[in-house]
């Protein structure tokens, strides 16, 4: 009997929404085709992401939570990676901290999801920015996009074109929270680009698609994350993630609705092989 690799338990705590293709929907699929054991922890139930497609049906996470990582904790179960995502309320950031307190050999991933294109979500208030600067203050890693690192850094957002050196600027202004940073979708005329600072500086561009999806984000950090666990630098896993983020843009139909996503599915077999 030939036994391979145990697989890095990664847990993974955002929201689980039905349709539109967003967060754990997207995150469990990505890292398992990775190799990977992914526990997924949802931080709330959504019929759908909360982007354009209505009201979605809910259901919150009333203290689960909290009584999920106890129940892991006495199994004495162990995680290589924590993995934080969309969070509902104040509450659960503070439900994240106690994983990384109870875990704290766990690489720890804070993707800060709070907005988009200028905006901070209808969903989440305002106090929301205090607890995610919070929380990506015990992180080993964040990933916030570019409206998110200008929330971050109190900075009023804007939806603007950046300059490569504004970009590794807006990254670089980050590491007062957290020593690895990756500043995603970030507009440079014709491409995309994200922005690394810590241990490795780099901007990568790929070529923008024009079209904008909800979870590409989620999509993203996932790679990232298994991409890591894989054992590669963070700028050979963002380039990866981006990568296959474009690919999948570039695989959706022109008559895709885009409230309900990218289709990555066909394409997951790609992440099951190097270089992701
Ligand atoms: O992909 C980010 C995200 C995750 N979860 C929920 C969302 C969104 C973005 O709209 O609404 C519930």
């Amino acid at each position: 009997m030939v036994h391979v690799q145990q697989p890095a338990k990664i847990l993974c705590v955002h929201d689980l929404s039905g349709a539109g293709r967003c967060s754990l929907a997207v995150i469990l699929p990505v890292l398992a085709a990775m190799g990977h054991q992914p526990i997924p922890l949802p931080t709330a139930v959504l019929s759908t992401h909360t982007g354009g497609l209505g009201a979605p049906a809910r259901m919150d996470d009333a203290g689960y939570g909290t009584a999920a990582l106890r129940h892991y904790q006495e199994l004495g179960l162990g995680f290589d990676c924590i993995y934080s995502g969309y969070l509902a309320s104040e509450a659960q950031a503070e439900m994240v901290g106690q994983a990384f307190a109870m875990w704290p050999q766990a690489y720890k991933i804070v993707d800060p999801v709070m907005g988009d294109a200028g905006r901070r979500y209808a969903a989440l208030g305002p106090e929301m920015e205090d607890a995610m600067r919070a929380l990506c203050r015990q992180a080993d890693l964040i990933l916030p996009n570019a409206t998110e690192a200008q929330l971050l850094l109190g900075r009023a957002p804007a939806e603007q074109d950046w300059a490569p050196e504004q970009a590794q600027h807006l990254a670089e202004d980050l590491l007062t929270l957290a020593p690895a940073v990756v500043v995603t979708g970030l507009r440079m005329g014709k491409f995309i680009a994200c922005a690394g600072a810590g241990p490795e500086c780099f901007v990568q561009k790929k070529l923008h698609l024009d079209r904008s999806f909800p979870g590409t984000g989620d999509l993203f950090g996932a790679i990232v994350a298994g991409s890591l666990a894989r054992g590669n630098a963070l700028s050979a896993a963002a380039d990866a993630a981006a990568e296959f983020v474009c690919a999948s843009i570039q695989a959706t139909g022109p008559e895709a609705d885009t409230r309900l996503g990218v289709w990555f599915e066909p394409l997951l077999w790609k992440l099951c092989q190097r270089p992701y």
